[in-house]
């Protein structure tokens, strides 16, 4: 059986990871039974980040590292028939997702004070006494500086808005009139536009990012469909 190590829910998502949340959102689409495990024990994470998997003794770090061995050792029920073409535009939203509009929503949800108010509580308000006043600061400190080593941390925050809400529109073009990213069918690069999508619309922090998704009807119905279809149960859509 597969152990899914990831974050507790937050924010009414099944996770505030979006990489906990992605290979989750994957789990379900391929079938695939697993076991939760939620832990804050990054130290215990192969590569120090959530999510990891043990499937019956062999460990395997990071969301898309994951994806490719369970398609290996289960098949690619999602994605075996997709073209060369297709494969390439999975990979750049994949890009555009996980490498730069991640970015910009960490860079709201930890450095903004509306941002850092909703996280706190959520992320560590089950700590106890002294460690819920440590913990976040030194959480806090880290992932700016995590920030700024990406160079997303060292814009002003009306530029790192317009970045991701240049990312934002790109989405909705891509995804158009379609039901999912690639066409009529839900492939695994919707695991991750769902996930992370889910992580902008579905989430109580109302940034101008959220605003430029929210006004986009098609990753509005889009986040709907995905939540509803793959997450009916713990879903708390907003
Ligand atoms: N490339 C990794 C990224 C995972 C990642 O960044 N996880 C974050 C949570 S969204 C994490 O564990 N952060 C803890 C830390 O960096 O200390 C993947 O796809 O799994």
């Amino acid at each position: 059986m597969i152990v899914l190590h990831q974050f507790p829910p937050a924010f009414g998502l099944p996770n505030a990871s979006p990489f906990c949340m992605k290979l989750e959102l994957y789990l379900r689409m391929a079938g695939l039974p697993y076991r939760n495990r939620y832990t804050l024990e990054l130290h215990k994470a192969p590569k120090g980040k959530l999510p990891w998997i043990d499937d019956d003794g062999t460990t395997v770090a990071d969301s898309g590292l994951i994806i490719d061995y369970l398609k290996r050792k289960f098949g690619d029920p999602l994605d075996s028939d997709l073209t060369v073409l297709q494969r390439a535009q999975a990979l750049a939203i994949t890009r555009l997702l996980e490498e730069h509009l991640y970015w910009a929503v960490l860079h709201d949800r930890w450095i903004t004070e509306a941002g850092w108010a909703m996280t706190r509580p959520a992320f560590f308000g089950a700590l106890p006494w002294p460690l819920r006043i440590i913990v976040p600061k030194v959480a806090r400190r880290g992932l700016g500086a995590e920030l700024r080593g990406h160079g997303m941390g060292r814009h002003t925050p009306e530029q790192i808005h317009a970045l991701g809400v240049a990312d934002v529109d790109a989405l909705a073009a891509l995804l158009g009139e379609q039901a999912y990213f690639l066409g009529i069918r839900a492939t695994s690069v919707d695991a991750v536009a769902g996930s992370f999508l889910a992580n902008i619309l579905m989430v109580p922090l109302e940034t101008p990012i959220k605003a430029a998704a929210a006004g986009h009807p098609n990753l509005v119905a889009y986040c709907r469909r995905m939540a509803e279809q793959y997450f009916p149960e713990n879903y708390s859509p907003r």
